[in-house]
């Protein structure tokens, strides 16, 4: 798969025409046209009928529409898929001069995860799942493509520290000229009761370390009953508002295996400074799908990914107000764990631009006994400045 390179473009898309519904034209709205009146003198089917509740034009053919083009990462190590090393959730790649720098989760381990319905068995050296027995690292590049490994940013602490059996799933925030990175810290394996986890954060002067720790659970757990009760995952920070709009997601009854009651939610917490005091906000949840958090401002509000999990996954879907979102289009082959390029999701724009690639990672890369994860690149267009060839957004 060297260089792979998978193109949508080669998927058929069937297009739904609707006469009255035309291309995206407005330059200040997400929503610029109307669908045309209901005549209550038309019967119609279920279908037809909530038809008319949608803003239009909605699926397709609006700008937060697009395809995805996948490419595989140069640069990084696999050991020839044995499932001893795995790298996932890559935070946000930022732009510091010439180089691009990314953060994510590394596991390295003497074998592969032996699962989480097996997790009384790991060990301090067997992990359960792909994300237990990591540590944060650090990786540049110059095209985005080809990337270097540049070594551990955040380790685990000691035990019994706050993280002391897995750090991971971090995300960057870069404010006043200092850079953040918040991160999930296990204290037990993951597939007992690690994934009960809340967020970490460490900060430094320079993307390039060192870096030092500034506090645990900065997002606090709910109240018992309350959505994120349990859990608070994929910190996702941006700037709006002149204030730390930090993302992040809860999945309830996740442990033990109860899916029948299984759901994810995405909750919104802002601060004033980046150790915190953070502040839910009293309507969270704000989004009610998402296995991971991908937020980027957009025009004046925000727009947020929707991916894997939820009655609404795969679905973009945009708030102008970073609380109210809505679905502005429906998507295929989404990237998971999805990390945008917007060079503006630090600079509290008013006009966010959207942005036209960034990075994800694909899970169970080997096989069921060698189970890791790889990163990969995604292009697409949702830039309001960039025509990305080949991702029109009429379809193909
Ligand atoms: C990821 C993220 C969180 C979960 C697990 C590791 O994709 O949603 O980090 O806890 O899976």
């Amino acid at each position: 798969m060297n260089a792979m390179s998978l193109s949508i473009r080669s998927l058929i898309v069937l297009t739904l025409t609707l006469p009255a519904v035309g291309r995206c034209q407005g330059q200040d709205s997400v929503f610029p046209h109307k669908m045309p009146e209901q005549r209550p003198d038309i019967p119609l089917s279920s279908a037809m009928h909530r038809m008319f509740d949608y803003p239009a034009p909605r699926v397709q053919d609006n700008e937060l529409f697009s395809q995805f083009k996948y490419t595989r990462l140069q640069g990084f190590d696999y050991h020839n898929g044995d499932g001893t090393i795995s790298r996932r959730d890559p935070s946000r790649p930022i732009r510091v001069g010439d180089t691009y720098h990314i953060w994510y989760t590394r596991r390295q381990s003497p074998v592969p995860p032996i699962g989480w319905n097996r997790a009384d068995e790991a060990t301090d050296a067997i992990p359960s799942t792909d994300w237990d027995l990591s540590d944060i690292w650090h990786a540049t590049s110059k095209d985005g493509i080809t990337w270097q490994e540049q070594g551990i940013a955040v380790a685990r602490p000691p035990k019994p520290a706050p993280g002391w059996r897995s750090v991971c799933t971090p995300d960057i925030l870069v404010w006043k000229g200092k850079y953040y990175l918040y991160y999930q810290a296990f204290n037990e394996p993951s597939g007992l009761r690690g994934d009960l986890c809340p967020v970490s954060v460490s900060y430094a002067d320079s993307p390039d370390g060192p870096w030092t720790h500034g506090g645990d659970a900065i997002i606090p757990f709910g109240k018992p009953g309350q959505w994120d009760q349990n859990a608070t995952h994929d910190p996702h920070p941006i700037v709006y508002q002149g204030k730390i709009y930090l993302y992040y997601k809860a999945a309830y009854n996740k442990w033990p295996d109860k899916r029948d009651v299984y759901a994810v939610a995405h909750g919104l917490a802002t601060a004033d400074d980046p150790l915190g005091p953070f502040h839910k906000h009293p309507l969270n949840p704000v989004l009610n799908s998402g296995h991971e958090t991908t937020y980027f401002p957009f025009r004046g509000g925000v727009a947020a990914l929707a991916i894997k999990d939820g009655n609404e996954r795969d679905t973009m879907q945009y708030s102008p107000d970073g609380v109210n979102f809505e679905i502005a289009s429906c998507l295929s082959l989404t990237p998971t764990a999805a990390a945008p390029f917007a060079p503006d999701m630090f600079t509290d724009t008013k006009d966010g631009r959207g942005f036209t690639w960034g990075l994800c990672h694909f899970v169970n890369a080997g096989t069921p006994q060698k189970s890791y994860s790889i990163l990969a690149r995604f292009d697409c267009d949702f830039s309001l400045d960039v025509d990305q060839p080949g991702f029109k957004k009429t379809g193909v």
